[in-house]
């Protein structure tokens, strides 16, 4: 851990209502992936969910639940740093250097931004406007080289970019400039209501999203709802955006290509193609969800993963905190 020799990794979650389909193919399941070569930081990013108004109790529960997640998913303590993001306060202070060498028109374009504002006009608040800094932080803090992202998160990644290259054109070399990490298939999960919307956790139509905790049967449910395009051929297509999407989940889940998959369902039709997809999703979650239920139930082990997190990504933060401060003048 903390190898000097090997590549950092960094990436977080936000712990907010559980995790999608989405932000396990887009995201979490490389995370298990990359730890057996690279140094990895993850975290359940917990002072990003107040941007948008949470019930205190539900959040503190579910911040524990996303942890437990995260290690059911195939985040492994033992090699890597696992810890809660507001356990370590550097976060909230580089955030705030940070957002000194942030424009305003530069957080104005976030897309992220935009959307947000508009499902929440009653609660634009600046947090919600300043996210893209905190994340740049959060990635800044650990000299990270690496960032497995969903596609969604572009954006913010070059943000983070730019005020890097900013700072150090002005200070010399502090931060290195991180890369992002996406997957070859599925990096954008849609919603199965509407494929034309990216898969979301808030979406409050709960047939438009796969939470990795639903139901087993639940989840083929919801796969044979999903809405698909006219005509009847499993084909990978701009025009069929619905069936794509499909197909994107089940080759991100087998391994298989497009190629192999239209092969696969010639001459059968949306039903069975529906009803295959949502029972390799159902029987790829089922030890996920098993070794959550054993995580969640430890309540000490929980306790004692994220405590020693958090003080071994506090050592690693300090040191970076303390090379911006040096470098600004403040100390
Ligand atoms: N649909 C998606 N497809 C692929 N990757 C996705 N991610 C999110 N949605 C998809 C990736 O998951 C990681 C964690 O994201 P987050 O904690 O920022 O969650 P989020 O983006 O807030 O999740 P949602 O579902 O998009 O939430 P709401 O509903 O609040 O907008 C990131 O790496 C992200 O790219």
């Amino acid at each position: 851990m903390a190898d000097e020799n090997k590549k950092r990794v960094f990436s977080g979650i936000q712990p907010t209502g559980g995790f999608t389909l989405g932000n396990y193919l887009g995201a979490v399941r490389n995370w298990g992936v990359l730890q057996d070569e690279y140094d990895c930081i993850y975290s359940v990013v917990d002072l990003h969910s107040i941007t948008v108004r949470q019930d205190p109790a539900t959040l503190r529960r579910q911040i524990r639940e996303s942890a437990a997640l995260l290690l059911a998913c195939g985040v492994d303590p033992e090699r890597s740093i696992l810890f809660i993001q507001g356990d370590v306060h550097q976060h909230a202070e580089l955030s705030w250097i940070l957002g000194c060498y942030t424009q305003f028109g530069e957080l104005s374009r976030m897309t992220q931004f935009k959307d947000k504002s508009q499902k929440h006009p009653e609660n634009v608040n600046g947090g919600l406007f300043t996210y893209p800094v905190l994340m740049a932080a959060d990635i800044l803090l650990y000299q990270t080289d690496l960032v497995p992202i969903g596609a969604d998160q572009k954006q913010h990644l070059e943000l983070a970019r730019n005020i890097a290259e900013r700072f150090n054109g002005v200070y010399g070399q502090t931060f290195v400039v991180p890369d992002g990490y996406f997957p070859k298939v599925a990096a954008r999960v849609m919603s199965l209501q509407d494929p034309t919307a990216k898969m979301s956790k808030s979406d409050e139509n709960t047939n438009a999203k796969i939470m990795l905790l639903d139901d087993p049967d639940l989840i083929v449910k919801k796969f044979r709802r999903a809405v698909t395009d006219s005509g009847s051929e499993i084909r990978a297509a701009e025009y069929k955006p619905g069936v794509t999407n499909l197909m994107s989940i089940y080759s991100a889940c087998t391994g298989k290509t497009f190629e192999e998959i239209e092969r696969e369902f010639d001459g059968k039709g949306y039903g069975d193609f529906k009803t295959a997809v949502g029972e390799t999703v159902r029987d790829m979650l089922k030890p996920i969800q098993e070794r959550y239920a054993v995580y969640l139930s430890d309540k000490e082990q929980l306790n004692g993963i994220l405590k020693s997190g958090a003080e071994k990504a506090s050592y690693l933060a300090s040191k970076t905190l303390a090379k911006a401060r040096r470098k600004i003048g403040l100390d």
